[in-house]
C-alpha cells in the first residue's frame, strides 16, 4: 500500500527522525509504503503512562499492579506497603540486573566457546591471541610452563567459569582496579563476590517483601554492575580477544551504502561473535563463491549490525550498515538476503519487517527464537556446518530479490576503528607516558567515555554526534563503544580528519599521532575496555578513577544493559551524563541519592541532560574540577 505524503511532510518527518543521511531515503520509504518501523511505534504508544516512566508502578505479586501518585498524592503506598522510593528502586535494580545478566550471560558464552576449543570439540575455531592468554593465565595464577595453548585456554576458561559462581568471593579482574578504587569498594561494601551471586541476589531483593530500605537496595546494585563491568563484561571482552584477536587499527565503512546492489547480502546483527566469526570465514568458501556467481551474483557481501558488527568490525574490518535504529531500514532497503540474529537489541517485530521483502531472518541461538524465522541452531561443535547453511541459504535467496525494489542509498563512510587499549598504547609508542603528559600538559583536557544505544525518543544519532561534536570541540577526547561509535561512524566523525573539528590542541594530538579525535573501542560488552583504560591511567598517576578528569555519557540509551554499563561507570568513579531520564523521577529520595548522594559513596554520580551543549557545559566542569583536584 502506498500512501501518499506531500513531499516537504515526508522530508520534514525524515528529518525529525533521523541525521543519518544515508537512512533518511529507506526510512522515506518505510513511511511511503507502510512499513511500520519504531519511529511509528513510538508514535502509536503516545501518551505513555506516567506512571511506568517515573518509575512508580509495581506488578510483583497479585496483590498489586500498584500505583503511586509520583506528585506525593495519593494514593502513595501499593497494597503492601511499599513507598514510591522502594519501588522505583526496586525497577531500577531489576533493569540493572537483567542488563548485566545479559552481558554476563553473552560472556559465559564465549568462555564456554573457548573451553571447547580447548578441548577440541569445537568445529573451526582457534586460539588467535597467546600472549593475551598469557596475561590471563597469569592474572589467573595459572602455571603455563611445559603446557600446551590448549591446556592453558582450558584452565583459563575454567578459571573464568568458575567466577559466575565462585565462592572465594572476588572476581579476579576487580583486581585490575588501583587500589584506591578497590578501597572504596570494600569499605562500602560493594566489591563484587560473584556474577551469578549479584544477580541472584538483586533478583531476591527484588522479590516482594524483601527489605524496604532503597539506598540498601541501589548500593547492591551498583555491586552488581561492577560484577558485570569488571566481571561478565570484561571476561567476555578478554575471552572474545584471545579467541578472535585483540584488535588492532583498522580501516572500514559505515551505513546503509555498504550493502552491494550486485552481491548477496548478509547482515549479522546482535552481540555475540562467536557464530558471526564463523559466517565470515564461511563466506570465503570457494564453493559457496562459485555458488553465489552462479546464481548471478558477484560474490558475498557481509555487514555488521548493532554490536556483533562492532565486534567483526573491530577485528576483521567487516564494514557495518548501521546501529539499533538502522535494522529495519536495512531490510526496507530491499537487498538482505539473509539478516542473522543472535541476541539483544533485536526488534521481535523484525520478522514482519522482513516479510515486506524477500528476506529472510536465521535466529541462531536457542534463548533467542522468533516467530516467522528460520532457527538454525549454533552450537560450537557445528559451528561451521552451521555457518556454511546460512551462506548457503542467503546465497539460494538471491533468486528471489526483486532488483526493481532495491534500494541503496548513497555511499559508505569511511571510518577507522579497533582501538582496543592494547592497540591505543601501540599507537602511543608502547606506553601511555604521552597521554598523560598529554592530559597534564593541557592539550587534552580530559576524556569521555559515550556508549549506549539509538532511541526513537531522540532524533536519531543526534545525540552522539551533537555531544561528541561539543566535546573534541572543547579537547576533551572521546572514547565510544556500541551505537554511540557506530553513529560516530556514519557522521565522520572516526577518521584523522575529523581532527579538524576539534580544538586546537586536541587537533595537534591527533594529528602528531593520526588517529581520530572519536576512538572506536568496540562493543558494548567492550566497555570494559574503557574501564581497563582508565585503570591503567590512575594506576599510572597513583590515583583513584574518581580522581581522574574523566566523564561518561550515553545520550541515546535505552536498554537495561545501558543501566548497567552506566551504573558501573559510576561505581568505579565515573561521573556520567544521561541524555533519557531513567524511570526514577516518582522518587526525590532515590533522585538525589544518584544525582548527589552516591558521591560521597563512590566519588561519582549521575547526571540527565538531553541537551548536548548543556551536557557539554557539565561534562567540562567536571573535568575542569578534577584536574584542579589533580593539580593540573
Ligand atoms: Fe503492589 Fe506491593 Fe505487590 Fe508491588 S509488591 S504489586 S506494591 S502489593
Ligand atoms: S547494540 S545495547 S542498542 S548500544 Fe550493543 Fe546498541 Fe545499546 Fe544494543
Amino acid at each position: 500500500m502506498t500512501i501518499h505524503y506531500d513531499p516537504e511532510t515526508l522530508k520534514k518527518i525524515v528529518q525529525e527522525r533521523t541525521i543519518d543521511e544515508s537512512a533518511k531515503p529507506v526510512l522515506a520509504r518505510t513511511i511511503q509504503e507502510g512499513i511500520e518501523t519504531a519511529w511509528d511505534r513510538l508514535e502509536a504508544q503516545q501518551p505513555q503512562c506516567g506512571f511506568g516512566q517515573t518509575g512508580v508502578c509495581c506488578n510483583r505479586c497479585t496483590m498489586g499492579p500498584c500505583r503511586i501518585d509520583p506528585y506525593g498524592g495519593s494514593p502513595n503506598r501499593g497494597v503492601c506497603g511499599a513507598g514510591a522510593d522502594l519501588i522505583v528502586a526496586r525497577n531500577l535494580l531489576d533493569d540493572l540486573n537483567t542488563g548485566a545478566a545479559a552481558h554476563s550471560d553473552h560472556g559465559r558464552e564465549v568462555i564456554e566457546t573457548m573451553l571447547e576449543t580447548a578441548e577440541g570439540s569445537a568445529q573451526g575455531y582457534e586460539i588467535l591471541d597467546t600472549k593475551k592468554l598469557m596475561t590471563v593465565a597469569a592474572e589467573y595464577a595459572i602455571p603455563t610452563n611445559g603446557k600446551t595453548k590448549n591446556e592453558i585456554a582450558k584452565a583459563v576458561a575454567l578459571g573464568m567459569l568458575e567466577e559466575f559462581g565462585t565462592i572465594k568471593n572476588f572476581i579476579q579482574f576487580t583486581r585490575r582496579a588501583p587500589e584506591k578504587t578497590q578501597a572504596i569498594w570494600n569499605t562500602t561494601g560493594i566489591m563484587p563476590r560473584s556474577v551469578d551471586r549479584e544477580i541472584v541476589e538483586g533478583m531476591h531483593r527484588i522479590h516482594m517483601g524483601v527489605g524496604a530500605d532503597y539506598a540498601n537496595i541501589l548500593l547492591h546494585g551498583l555491586r552488581t554492575a561492577l560484577a558485570d563491568g569488571w566481571g561478565g563484561s570484561m571476561m567476555a571482552t578478554e575471552v572474545s580477544d584471545i579467541m578472535f584477536g585483540t584488535p588492532e587499527i583498522k580501516e572500514s565503512w559505515v551505513n546503509l551504502g555498504v550493502l552491494k546492489k550486485d552481491m548477496v547480502n548478509i547482515i549479522l546483527h546482535g552481540h555475540n561473535p562467536v557464530l558471526s566469526e564463523m559466517v565470515v570465514e564461511a563466506s570465503r568458501n570457494p564453493e559457496l563463491q562459485q555458488l553465489a556467481r552462479d546464481k548471478g551474483a558477484q560474490g558475498i557481501n557481509l555487514a555488521g549490525m548493532c554490536c556483533t558488527g562492532n565486534e567483526l568490525l573491530m577485528r576483521k574490518g567487516v564494514p557495518i550498515a548501521g546501529n539499533m535504529l538502522n535494522q529495519e531500514l536495512a531490510l526496507a532497503t530491499g537487498a538482505v538476503e539473509v539478516m542473522v540474529i543472535d541476541y539483544q537489541c533485536i526488534f521481535p517485530s523484525i520478522t514482519r519487517t522482513a516479510a515486506c521483502f524477500h528476506t529472510k531472518i536465521v535466529s541462531t541461538s536457542e534463548k533467542s527464537k522468533v516467530p516467522g524465522a528460520v532457527h538454525m541452531e549454533f552450537h560450537p561443535k557445528n559451528a561451521m556446518e552451521t555457518a556454511l547453511g546460512i551462506v548457503k541459504l542467503a546465497i539460494e535467496n538471491f533468486s528471489y530479490r526483486d532488483q526493481n525494489r532495491v534500494l541503496i542509498p548513497g555511499k559508505p563512510v569511511k571510518m577507522m576503528a579497533g582501538f582496543s587499549v592494547e592497540a591505543i598504547l601501540g599507537a602511543l609508542g608502547g606506553t601511555l607516558k604521552p597521554l598523560i603528559d598529554a592530559i597534564a600538559g593541557g592539550q587534552i583536557k580530559g576524556a569521555v567515555g559515550m556508549v549506549g544505544c539509538n532511541n526513537p525518543k531522540i532524533q536519531h544519532d543526534f545525540g552522539h554526534v551533537a555531544l561528541s561534536k561539543e566535546l573534541i570541540k572543547r579537547d576533551i577526547l572521546v572514547v565510544q563503544t556500541g551505537c554511540a561509535a557506530i553513529a560516530s561512524g556514519k557522521a565522520g566523525l572516526l577518521l584523522p580528519e575529523a581532527a579538524e573539528l576539534a580544538g586546537d590542541a586536541l587537533k595537534s594530538v591527533c594529528q602528531a599521532l593520526g588517529i581520530p579525535p572519536v576512538l572506536h573501542m568496540g562493543s558494548c560488552v567492550d566497555c570494559s575496555r574503557i574501564l581497563v583504560l582508565a585503570a591503567e591511567l590512575a594506576k599510572a598517576l597513583d590515583v583513584g578513577i574518581d580522581q581522574l578528569p574523566l566523564a561518561g555519557a550515553a545520550p541515546e540509551w535505552m536498554s537495561q544493559k545501558a543501566v548497567s554499563i552506566a551504573s558501573y561507570f559510576v561505581a568505579s568513579g565515573v561521573f556520567t551524563v544521561l541524555g533519557i531520564p531513567p524511570k526514577i523521577f516518582g522518587s526525590a529520595n532515590v533522585v538525589n541519592l544518584m544525582a548527589a548522594g552516591l558521591n560521597d559513596v563512590v566519588g561519582a554520580a549521575f547526571a540527565v541532560e538531553p541537551d548536548p551543549i548543556k551536557a557539554a557545559d557539565l561534562i567540562e566542569k567536571h573535568i575542569l574540577a578534577k584536574r584542579k583536584g589533580l593539580g593540573i
